[in-house]
């Protein structure tokens, strides 16, 4: 797919986040926005995944760590075929598949269960090493926040991708800036952030993760890279696309209101006739 027609898709799977999100009454709206690109160009152009064939040993593995951060995933995965488009409207409904955090194979496509922070980091690393002793050639993409490299858990990981060389793993990390308290940069600074992870020794990648073409070049790069685990840093904007969101950590875990969601679908419709 071309640029435009992945930063089309992304604009209608952000539009049916705000969908499941008003129809909920909760849920997080900042972050499954700001990842959406990302997760659009591996879903529909990077990752070597069939939603015809979900399990399939060779498949690459995308690994949310982030568990919240679902609304975006679950979107992406219903645009790319995993399951109807409807079901999203039963987002974290009782006996829904599609609850508040991921569980394991609830629907296709979904090869983690997430919402501790850190857990998913660690385990796309045995995921990815498991792989690797047998000789299967998938890769494994792990999301994760930048409020999750507060865990202690993710640095031990980090060591280990790096002692292993682990070639077939990339890790990528939603620079948004915010967590559930407030900016990352008052209630607990990162910086410099890309600095340690050469520090640990990853090859380290940075990227606008809401600019389509630079997104599926980085991926693709750290795909394509020999010898050592990549670490892309990802710059993204919370909210992306819905101007009253964008930036302000009060969008991390609170959904729209139904005037604010007719909002939001306005300026997406709007941005979508501009791409
Ligand atoms: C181990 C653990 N501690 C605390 C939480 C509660 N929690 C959920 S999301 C979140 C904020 C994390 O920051 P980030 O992922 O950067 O948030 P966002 O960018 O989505 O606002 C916290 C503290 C959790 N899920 N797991
Ligand atoms: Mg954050």
């Amino acid at each position: 797919m071309t640029s435009r027609e992945l930063a089309l898709t992304a604009n209608s799977i952000r539009q049916d986040i705000i969908k499941a999100l008003v129809e909920a009454k909760s849920g997080h709206s900042g972050g499954p926005l700001g990842l959406t690109d990302i997760l659009t160009a591996l879903y529909f152009e990077v990752a070597d995944i069939d939603p015809k064939y979900p399990w399939k040993e060779t498949r690459d593995r995308i690994i949310l760590s982030c568990g919240h951060y679902c609304p975006a995933l679950y979107s992406a995965l219903a645009h790319r075929g995993y399951f109807p488009i409807e079901e999203l409207l039963t987002l974290r409904k009782i006996n829904s598949r599609l609850q508040g955090h991921p569980h394991l194979r609830s629907v296709p496509g979904i090869e983690n269960t997430g919402g501790p922070l850190g857990q998913g980091v660690s385990l796309a690393l045995g995921i990815a090493l498991a792989l690797k002793l047998k000789g299967n050639p998938a890769h494994v993409f792990c999301l994760s926040s930048d409020g999750e490299q507060q865990e202690g858990e993710v640095w031990e990981a980090y060591n280990m991708a790096a002692k292993y060389k682990v070639d077939n793993l990339t890790y990528i990390v939603d620079y948004n800036h915010i967590q559930i308290d407030g900016p990352v940069d008052e209630i607990m600074p990162l910086e410099p952030l890309a600095d340690k992870y050469r520090a640990f020794n990853l090859h380290v990648l940075e990227m606008d993760g809401n600019n389509m073409a630079e997104v599926v070049k980085t991926l693709r790069k750290a795909k394509n890279h020999k010898g050592g685990t990549t670490m892309v840093v990802a710059h993204t904007i919370p909210g992306k696309g819905v101007s009253f969101m964008e930036g302000d950590y009060h969008w991390h875990g609170k959904p729209p209101n139904a005037e604010e969601a007719v909002r939001a679908l306005h300026e997406l419709e709007v941005i979508h006739e501009k791409i």
